[in-house]
């Protein structure tokens, strides 16, 4: 189950992700310190995300398999869905602004979340810890 509250502890290229995603340096530095935290709670197909950072705190109420919209924290706007194969969940998503695919995965692994992020070509990982 992904359910609980989930704490970042460390990230991996996220830095280079975001950079492929044109997000500048002075945000890129204040995002890789961002405390993200994410409170899950699915019940069926459904899922609640409480999402909480140092830039702002939102919920987000999805469906697997229909397509919501997303903001990103600096305003980057995302539409898509996730889709649990497996025991993953797969996110595709576009930016509005572009077109372009942002692609992610969650997955418990031990007593972590892992969430992946691809865009063009570049691979990032975020490991979270129960909190
Ligand atoms: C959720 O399940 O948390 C809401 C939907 C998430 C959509 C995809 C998240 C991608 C976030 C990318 C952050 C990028 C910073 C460059």
């Amino acid at each position: 189950t992904f359910n609980g509250t989930w704490k970042v502890d460390r990230s991996e290229n996220y830095e280079k992700f975001m950079e492929q995603m044109g997000i500048n340096m002075v945000k890129r530095k204040l995002a890789s310190h961002d405390n993200l935290k994410i409170i899950i709670e699915q019940s069926g197909d459904k899922f609640q995300v409480k999402e909480s950072s140092t830039f702002r705190t939102v919920e987000i109420n999805f469906t697997l398999g229909v397509s919501f919209d997303y903001s990103m924290a600096d305003g980057t706007e995302l539409t898509g869905s996730w889709a649990l194969e497996g025991e993953t969940l797969k996110g595709t998503f576009n930016r509005k602004d572009n077109g372009k695919q942002l692609l992610t995965t969650r997955i418990i692994s031990g007593d972590e979340l892992i969430q992946s992020y691809n865009y063009e070509g570049v691979d990032a990982k975020r490991n979270f810890q129960a909190g």
